[in-house]
C-alpha cells in the first residue's frame, strides 16, 4: 500500500498472506488506516497485490526484542550511536547518518519514502534514488503465530501495528550477513520511538526524534564489499519471507548513559 496527498508520501505497507479470504479483511484494515493517518489525509492510495509462488517462500525467526526507555530524543541518539558501533558501524558513519536523517534523507529535506543504504566504513550512500530509497517488502508473521504474538507483546505493553510491523520489517534485513545494522525511527509526528537492529536483535528507544517531528527515515548499514548491491536491493525488495518463529521479548529497561 502506498499512500500520498498531493504527490507527497504519507504511509507506506507490505504484507505477505497466506489466505485469500485473510488478505480480503487485511486489505481492508490497510485502506483505512491509509485513509486517516497521523501525517495527513490521503487523497491518493495505491493498492499492489501479485500472487507468490509458496515455494518461493523463505521461512525465519523473528529477532529477540529488548528495549530502553530514555529522557529524552538525544539521550536515545546517543544510545542508538552506542548499539551502532557495537554492532561494526564506524562511529563517524553512525553520526553522519543520524544527522541526515535528522535533516531529512530524500531531497528538498523531507523523508525518504524507503531506507538509505550506507557503507558502513566509508559512510557512501549507495541507494540510486534518493527520495524512493529502498522498500523492502514481501515479509510477513504467519498467520498461525500473529495472536501469540499480540498477546506477548500486549504484556508489554507493545501490541501496536507498528511495533509488529517494524520486528518483521527488520527481522528480514537483518537475516542477511550483507546488513550490518539498521537504525529506524518513525516519521510520523506522533510516534518517537525507533529502534537498532542487527543480528543480536531488535533494540527499541522510546525516543529518537521530538514529538511532531515529521522527519524520520531508515538506514540499513552494509557491511563493507560484502557482495553485490543490486541483489541485496533485490533480496530486500522481491524475496518472500514468512516468520514462523518468535523470538524473544524482553522487559524495557531505564538507560542510565554510557
Ligand atoms: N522499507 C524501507 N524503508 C521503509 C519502509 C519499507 N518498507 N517503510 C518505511 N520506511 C522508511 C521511510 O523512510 C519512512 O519514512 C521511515 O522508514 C519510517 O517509517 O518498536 O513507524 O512506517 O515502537 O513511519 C519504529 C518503532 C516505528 C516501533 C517505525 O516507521 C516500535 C515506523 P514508519
Ligand atoms: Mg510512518
Amino acid at each position: 500500500m502506498h499512500a500520498s496527498r498531493s504527490g507527497t508520501h504519507i504511509s507506506g505497507a507490505e504484507r505477505l498472506l497466506e489466505q485469500p479470504d485473510i488478505a480480503e479483511e487485511e486489505l481492508l484494515k490497510m485502506l483505512r488506516r491509509a485513509w486517516d493517518h497521523p501525517r495527513g489525509r490521503a487523497d491518493e492510495i495505491s493498492l499492489q497485490v501479485e500472487e507468490v509462488a509458496a515455494s518461493l517462500v523463505m521461512k525465519g525467526r523473528l529477532l529477540d526484542l529488548s528495549g530502553f526507555r530514555v529522557d529524552n530524543w538525544e539521550q536515545g541518539r546517543s544510545l542508538a550511536q552506542s548499539l551502532l558501533a557495537e554492532a561494526g558501524v564506524a562511529p563517524n558513519v553512525a553520526t553522519e547518518a543520524m544527522s541526515v536523517l535528522h535533516h531529512g534523507a530524500a531531497p528538498g529535506g523531507v523523508s525518504m519514502r524507503g531506507a538509505m543504504l550506507v557503507d558502513a566504513d566509508t559512510g557512501a550512500r549507495l541507494e540510486t534514488n534518493h527520495a524512493r530509497g529502498v522498500r523492502v517488502s514481501r515479509m510477513d508473521v504467519c498467520q498461525s503465530l500473529r495472536e501469540k504474538l499480540s498477546r506477548q507483546l500486549a504484556m508489554f505493553g507493545l501490541d501496536r501495528p507498528q511495533v509488529v510491523e517494524a520486528l518483521t520489517l527488520a527481522s528480514k534485513v537483518s537475516s542477511t550477513s550483507q546488513v550490518l545494522a539498521e537504525l529506524c525511527w518513525s516519521d510520523d509526528p506522533d510516534y518517537t520511538a525507533g529502534y537498532v537492529a542487527s543480528s543480536a536483535g531488535y533494540r527499541r528507544i522510546t525516543q529518537l526524534k521530538p514529538l511532531g517531528e515529521e522527519r524520520g527515515g531508515r538506514v540499513f548499514f552494509i557491511r563493507s564489499g560484502a557482495g553485490c548491491v543490486a541483489d541485496l536491493v533485490d533480496f530486500l525488495e522481491r524475496t518472500p519471507y514468512l516468520f514462523t518463529e518468535l523470538g524473544q521479548i524482553e522487559e524495557m529497561r531505564q538507560w542510565k548513559g554510557c
